[in-house]
């Protein structure tokens, strides 16, 4: 059999792209305490202290923040786990994903 060779168009995209990374965003709340949020941040981000704080502050004082960016799959993992721990204690606590443009 012969190699069959398949052109690319000279407009096609470079085959091989990145996929996207993905941000997760804690969602600020009236109910879930402070000192709580803080902990979750530590405990699923590996932030430390005061890393964690400026997160929550900031998620608090503005009403969104972004926790930190990761594959698809890893983000939404840790969404989920975040937003479990919340929920596992009754709290509305929330983390989202969005892609990065
Ligand atoms: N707003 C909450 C309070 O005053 C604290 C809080 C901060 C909750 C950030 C969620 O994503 C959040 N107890």
């Amino acid at each position: 059999m012969s190699p069959v060779i398949v052109k690319r168009a000279r407009t096609a995209k470079p085959q091989i792209e990145r996929p996207r990374l993905h941000k997760v965003i804690l969602i600020n709340d009236d109910y879930t305490p402070r000192e709580f949020v803080v902990q979750v941040l530590k405990a699923e981000f590996r932030m430390s202290e005061d890393q964690a704080t400026k997160v929550m502050l900031t998620a608090h004082q503005r009403g969104v923040c972004v926790v930190a960016v990761f594959s698809r799959d890893i983000a939404e993992t840790k969404a989920t786990r975040a937003s479990d721990a919340g929920r596992a204690k009754g709290y509305p606590l929330r983390f989202t994903t969005e892609p990065e443009e």
